[in-house]
């Protein structure tokens, strides 16, 4: 296994603070809608939170996911083939990666993470896990055009993003996305990308708002490490975790509530907010085949195959990067 480039890519100021997550919290702080972007979610507690939401009854994503992985990986092998890279953007699951690497025959492994220790620790157990497959992570931010390692330039790829990390996404940042994708990759490369399909309103909610409070923990988990990490006094006990169903832009929110008018300083910034207002954290869109196959095609990618688990609840996504045709 080699490592990346060793390059910093989390900037702290001289008080250690993470600068680039202050800047997202104070101006996000300061939008009429307030709101913070979701990827601040996960500090040590909250990826250790949503570990624990993957295993909760009313959160199917994951097991529906997994079971197409295992259920249909003779069809998948079939039409990736042997021999490509495999690019995962993202650590890499303990689970997912290894169905998807044991079905394959792939001859390289690059996760691209820009958690560089968490990276690290997943890869290691990875290369364990597959000996005689080379392993080579690269820390970076992957929402632009990653420079792959040498080692890897002449293979076919095959990029791997499940979970619906995509769906955390706007339209036009997910397009962003795939396009940078379609870039790190090349073209001839395929994609195999999770996507959640639209389904029973209450069934979306309660993956979001469980009986057990998990998610809910994990939500307010945001403002603890906002307390921690900003030298924060934000009074957590006076929020509530809330699911909402957006329709217009087929997606789930989570916001945080405020249970009572509440005052409270960041960074020595200040901040109220009136009993009911609320901090949007996340977006988690949901898809049907034509959204996704749209907005596959808007990121440049052509899609080959689709799979769904038994229940129809989630879809596991097959594209190649083809050169761009010209109308019609
Ligand atoms: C990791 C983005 C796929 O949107 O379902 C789970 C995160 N948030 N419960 C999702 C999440 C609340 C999850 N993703």
């Amino acid at each position: 296994m080699t490592t990346g480039k060793g390059l910093k890519l989390v900037e702290r100021d001289a008080r250690g603070v993470d600068t680039a997550f202050r800047a997202d919290v104070l101006a996000g702080l300061a939008e009429e809608q307030k709101a913070v972007p979701a990827r601040w979610f996960y500090d040590d507690a909250g990826s250790r939170l949503f570990e624990d939401i993957t295993q909760l009854p009313e959160y199917y994503p994951t097991r529906a996911e997994t079971e197409i992985l295992r259920g249909r990986s003779a069809q998948i092998a079939e039409l990736i083939g042997p021999g490509r890279a495999v690019v995962e953007f993202g650590s890499g699951s303990s689970v997912k990666t290894p169905l998807l690497l044991s079905a394959i025959e792939p001859s390289a492994y690059v996760p691209l993470d820009i958690a560089g220790d968490f990276l690290r620790a997943s890869s290691s157990a990875l290369a364990a896990k597959f000996p005689g497959l080379p392993v080579y992570p690269v820390e970076a931010d992957f929402m632009r055009r990653v420079e792959l390692p040498a080692e890897v330039a002449a293979l076919p790829k095959l990029g791997f993003f499940p979970g619906s990390t995509i769906g955390n996404m706007i339209a036009r940042t997910a397009t962003d996305l795939l396009r940078s994708m379609r870039e790190t990759l090349g073209e001839g490369a395929l994609l195999l990308i999770g996507m959640d399909l639209v389904k029973d309103k209450q069934v979306l909610l309660a993956a979001y708002d469980d009986a057990a409070g998990v998610t809910a923990q994990f939500n307010l988990n945001l403002l603890t490490r906002i307390n921690r990490e900003l030298a924060g006094d934000i009074p957590v006990d006076a929020f509530a975790h809330e699911a909402r169903w957006n329709d217009t832009y087929a997606r789930i929110e989570m916001h945080l509530v405020a249970r009572q008018d509440v005052s409270f300083s960041v960074s020595g910034q200040s901040f109220a907010m009136a009993v009911g207002e609320s901090i949007h954290t996340e977006n988690s869109h949901k898809f049907t085949r034509r959204t996704a196959n749209m907005l596959l095609a808007a990121g440049g990618w052509e899609p080959r195959a689709r799979w769904t688990d038994s229940e129809e609840r989630f879809s596991l996504l097959l594209a190649e990067a083809r050169p761009p045709r010209s109308a019609p």
